[in-house]
């Protein structure tokens, strides 16, 4: 077994990763970036080394730097994670040079599967079921037309090779959105991949993600521990996840199991992996999507149904141990579920709420379990993911699981910003989740979010103003040399004298001014009303919007990229673009100026 091992990564998977290592004997080495001098992963392995600025690209990206502190520790092995250079084959290669184990499959393997044109060529090669649809990249939109006509037929979805995740997918409904689903998806790959090559398969109606969790030794022995379905996304970010699947009996577990495992075995699999795939909830066909190269996020839900500890078996097949379990030694026990905690404010669209965390305090008790990163006065930055935690829970079964969750969130406890905790309250609570449904409807509603995260306050105004309790204030006061004291009785809002510090949210969220909304207006058409800024710190994405264009109130004007997600801006009144100040591919800082929208058609200069 190695005796140390370099964790390259941050945040709760790093922690992740130095428990197994203390567990197994094996001493733990973390690596941090200059935001990250404080941060808990630090403390959790036994030394830990600075890499550089806070940018990814300066730190956990900076495999020169990493290969340095590698050697500087003597550490054997290297422990990805994640994220970062979890998937990145060209790392693999330069460990494997170094001499030094990375703990993860072959760079060939990760290769293989990176092309998801080149994987899907070779899962069916492997007699891996895939969606239907081309292996060969499609030049053109004519050419995708022409093979849409005579093979696959519409709806359609259009993916670019280097994609994943869900960036750089279209779906055109029908032929006249084809050319704009086709250029959307080529643009986005060239821009997150630098390879505009795009594919097509059929598009399944409202399948369910369900993927299988792999272990492999480098004796040849691979296994399957089961399902997650991870149906409930948002914008492709996995949002709850569970096993087993509600839909998945021991028959299909079977059937897709060996799916994962064939898919596995054909690019030499070695540690823990997934295999992602659709499953249509109308035939029970399983398709293959792609595979990730890692651990994952989820991999918790097939932990506590399976009682095998993936990180730990990842870590001993890199050293070339056998693995522990033969297939039959894997049985499916009870349910998990597990919600991701992220630093977003659901009510404004997911948007990222980074900040410091105040009050922290962490549910307990029976089958609960929080894998997290951060703890009480720990800043959570905008420069990465927004996952600040993980609340897993497991029970007899699925409604079991459900309640547990539910009483485990109210008891979760996290001050300073907001957070995905009454997200997930809300949408545990409802008939679709219940049923075991994908939920896409509820996913998708803006309105029905918006109602989520602020649940009682238009009603909480108005009984508020009639119930609230009265303080009392006395001052002393002095009017032409004379003291008179004063008592000024009036309702607890707002002022001093609020129980807790704060207003209560209805009246506070309808006092506060957000950034983006309409402000005091200035003299004339040129005030801050017209302004609109920029909500959060980001990179500008995208830019939906020219100069001089008309808008409605609402219109999607640009997309912010910060913590990994998508941030749409949109337009705060109708009127016409007067002026527009960002442009795609530039940093933006919070509350810059994105455009000018004023009422009427600017006059010529
Ligand atoms: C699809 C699809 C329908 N048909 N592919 C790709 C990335 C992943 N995050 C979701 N992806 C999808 N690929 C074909 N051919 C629908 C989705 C999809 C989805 C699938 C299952 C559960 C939730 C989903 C949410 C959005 C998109």
């Amino acid at each position: 077994m190695f005796a140390k091992i370099l964790i390259a990564n941050r945040g709760e998977i790093a922690i992740r990763v130095a428990r197994a290592c203390r567990e197994l004997g094996i001493a733990s080495v973390a690596v941090y970036s200059e935001a990250d001098r404080d941060a808990l992963h630090v403390k959790a392995a036994d030394e830990a080394y600075l890499l550089g600025p806070a940018t990814p690209a300066e730190s956990y990206l900076n495999v020169a730097k990493i290969l340095e502190v590698v050697r500087e520790s003597g550490a054997e092995a290297v422990h990805p994670g994640y994220g970062f250079l979890a998937e990145n084959a060209a790392f693999a290669r330069a460990l494997e040079e170094a001499g030094i184990t990375f703990i993860g499959p072959p760079a060939s393997a990760i290769d293989a599967m990176g092309s998801k044109t080149r994987a899907r060529e070779l899962m069916q090669a492997a007699g891996v079921p895939i969606v239907p649809g081309t292996t060969e990249p499609v030049a053109t939109a004519e050419d995708a037309l022409a093979i849409i006509k005579a093979d696959i037929g519409f709806p359609v979805a259009v993916k670019a090779a280097g994609g994943g995740g869900g960036k750089g997918f279209r779906v055109a409904l029908t032929e006249d959105e084809l050319p704009g689903a086709f250029e959307g998806a080529a643009r986005e790959g060239e821009k997150f991949f630098s390879d505009a090559t795009v594919y097509l398969e059929r598009y399944l109606p409202d399948p369910r993600h369900v993927e299988v969790q792999i272990l492999a030794d480098k004796h040849g022995n691979v296994i399957h521990l089961g399902e997650r379905d991870c149906s409930i996304q948002r914008r492709h970010q996995k949002v709850i996840e569970e096993s087993p699947g509600p839909l998945v009996d021991d028959a299909m577990r079977e059937r897709i199991g060996k799916i994962g495992v064939d898919a596995a075995k054909a690019v030499d699999y070695v540690g823990a992996g997934t295999i992602e795939g659709l499953l249509s909830s109308e035939t029970g066909e399983y398709f293959f999507l792609e595979m990730n190269t890692r651990v994952q996020v989820e991999h918790c839900v097939t932990e506590m149904v399976t009682g095998i500890d993936i990180v730990k078996e990842g870590i001993r097949a890199a050293a070339g141990h056998e693995l522990s379990y033969a297939q039959d030694d894997v049985v499916l026990r009870g349910h998990a579920i597990e919600c991701r905690i992220n630093a977003e404010d659901a009510a404004r669209n997911f948007a990222p709420a980074p900040g410091r965390i105040g009050h922290y305090k962490e549910p307990t008790g029976p089958g609960v379990r929080v894998d997290s990163g951060v703890e009480a006065g720990g800043e959570v930055t905008p420069l990465y993911d927004p996952m600040v935690a993980k609340l897993i829970v497991w029970d007899a079964d699925r409604e079991q699981a459900t309640q547990r969750m539910l009483r485990a969130l109210a008891e979760y406890e996290i001050g300073g910003l907001k957070t995905l905790l009454p997200f997930h309250d809300a949408l545990l609570r409802t008939e679709q989740w219940a049923r075991g449904e994908t939920c896409r409807d509820l996913m998708e509603d803006k309105g029905w979010l918006k109602q989520l995260a602020f649940p009682k306050a238009p009603k909480a105004s108005a009984d508020d103003a009639q119930d609230a309790p009265t303080v009392e204030q006395a001052y002393t006061v002095e009017v032409s040399g004379r003291r008179f004291d004063v008592k000024v009785i009036g309702p607890a809002f707002g002022g001093a004298g609020t129980p807790n510090g704060s207003a209560p949210a209805g009246a506070a969220t309808a006092a506060k001014p957000r950034r983006g909304e309409r402000k005091s207006s200035g003299a004339g058409g040129v005030g801050g009303a017209d302004l609109l800024e920029a909500p959060l710190q980001g990179n500008m994405w995208k830019v939906l919007v020219e100069q001089g264009q008309a808008v409605e109130e609402g219109q999607l004007i640009c997309i912010i990229e910060a913590m990994k997600m998508e941030n749409e801006i949109t337009a705060h009144k109708a009127g016409v673009v007067a002026e527009l100040m960002v442009k795609e591919g530039e940093a933006i800082a919070s509350g810059a100026p994105i455009a000018r929208i004023t009422a009427a058609v600017p006059a010529a200069e």
